[in-house]
């Protein structure tokens, strides 16, 4: 029994070992073939000169189609022909899966295929390195988040993804069957993350998914998505709160580019960290950016996607990637946020990044009374919240919070064009499989 190997630890003075993977292309060259044997970690070359294997090993495994899964055992030699600087001459091979042929989708294939078309047979554009490396990026940025928020005393928790009421507004939201009764596919942790600041867990984040009945089709909305949230208490202003945010977004971006190197190298893209802190914007100054740049939105309006692109140009020409814009309309946000008393604005912000809105929050309403008072003046029936509102009757401290989309962060740190490029499987109105 000689050592299983992964391409990457293979060397020279190894001697006899087994490799697994994918066959991922053959060149035969009459007297001597060569295969590209690809796994997790490259791509090694199986050298075959003709006259020296075994006539019937050559006839096999020469034949075999492309993405067959194969182990093979052979002699590793030096070699000033592959990247590796080795090469293994087989002397055995076991056929583990053949592939079917065609395949659907090219691994090595110059032609970019559509998106569609790689999304639909996902199974095999994963294989492609340079995808691979888009979500072992994330599984880093999740770890390198989860990092940053563990060092800052959050208490990580999981709260229901099925519930009986929304926060963020009922068009989006997905109604499932609970046995006899109506239940609905949590849009965001909100009213869960915001109940637990009345336990004295005060600082409590969440990774997990969010469900949007969205029914546009963009380049940056899904029906699911991870969101991290977080939620603290004993906050003065929604400042602190983008403190936070700040400190946590440039771990991940300092994080990933150290940890990310090889992946990065592989996609071709380079990380920017932005200098701290990060611009502050009111949504007032935005209003007269985007209106000094062609459009014409009233106080109170949405920014909309036109709009942030706006600003985003605007910040960019002054070399900024990430800005808050803070101070919201208060009608512009949802019933948990907090109002600026005498004012039409609210304790809110936005997190954009190049001119795309990647996370929101801000100070919550944690008096009782006022809070009832904003859900109705949003049209929203207490009655619905009773589970919720009843944390905020006995004793809720001061506390404020984000959502940031896991998925608009990574697209935007590494300029994917499509959302659904930082999902495996992602959904949207007209994709439920695979
Ligand atoms: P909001 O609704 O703004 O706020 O969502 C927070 C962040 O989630 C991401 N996001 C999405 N990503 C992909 N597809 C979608 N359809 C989608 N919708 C939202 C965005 C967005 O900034 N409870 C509040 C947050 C808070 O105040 O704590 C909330 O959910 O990146």
């Amino acid at each position: 029994m000689c050592e299983i190997r992964d391409s990457s630890t293979v060397k020279v003075g190894d001697g006899v070992v087994t490799v697994k993977g994918w066959v991922q292309d053959i060149r035969n060259l009459g007297g001597i073939s060569f295969i590209a044997l690809r796994d997790r970690y490259g791509v090694i070359q199986l050298t075959l000169p003709k006259k020296k294997i075994d006539p019937e090993l050559f006839g096999s495994i020469t034949k075999l189609s492309r993405e067959s899964v194969i182990s093979v055992t052979g002699e590793v030699k030096e070699s000033n022909q592959t990247e590796l600087g080795v090469e293994i001459i087989p002397s055995a091979f076991v056929l583990e899966s053949e592939a079917a042929v065609p395949l659907p989708l090219g691994v090595i294939d110059k032609v970019s295929a559509e998106l569609d078309t790689r999304l639909n047979n996902r199974f095999m554009d994963v294989r492609k390195p340079e995808v691979k490396a888009i979500f072992e990026l994330k599984s880093m940025m999740v770890e390198l988040i989860e990092e940053a928020v563990r060092s800052n005393g959050f208490t990580q928790v999981y709260t229901p993804k099925i519930g009986a009421a929304g926060a963020e507004g009922g068009a989006e939201l997905f109604k499932v069957k609970y046995f006899e009764k109506d239940a609905y596919l949590a849009q965001s942790p909100q009213l869960y993350k915001q109940i637990l600041m009345s336990t004295g867990l005060d600082r409590v984040f969440e990774i997990g998914p969010a469900f949007r009945a969205e029914h546009s089709n963009t380049n940056r909305h899904v029906t699911e998505f991870i969101s991290f949230d977080g939620e603290m208490s004993w906050i003065e202003n929604e400042e602190q709160v983008m403190a936070m945010i700040e400190e946590i977004i440039d771990h991940v971006l300092k994080g990933l580019k150290e940890k990310g190197a090889k992946q990065l190298a592989l996609l071709g893209k380079e990380i920017t960290v932005p200098a701290r802190p990060y611009p502050i914007l009111t949504y007032s100054e935005c209003l007269k950016i985007v209106n000094d740049g062609g459009l014409d939105l009233k106080e109170g309006d949405d920014l909309g996607t036109e709009g942030e692109k706006i600003v985003g140009d605007h910040m960019a020409a002054k070399g900024c990637d990430l800005y808050f814009i803070a101070e919201y309309p208060e009608e512009a946000k949802p019933f948990y946020i907090m109002e600026k008393d005498g004012t039409p604005y609210s304790f809110s912000f936005d997190l954009d990044y190049r001119g795309q809105e990647i996370s929101s929050g801000g100070q919550r309403e944690h008096r009782y009374d006022k809070l009832v008072a904003r859900m109705e003046k949003k049209g929203l029936d207490p009655k619905d919240f009773g589970f919720y509102l009843d944390a905020f009757k006995y004793g809720m401290p001061p506390h404020g919070g984000w959502g940031i989309g896991i998925e608009r962060l990574l697209v935007k740190m590494l300029d994917l064009s499509n959302i659904r490029e930082a999902i495996l499987f992602p959904r949207d109105p007209a994709r439920l499989a695979p």
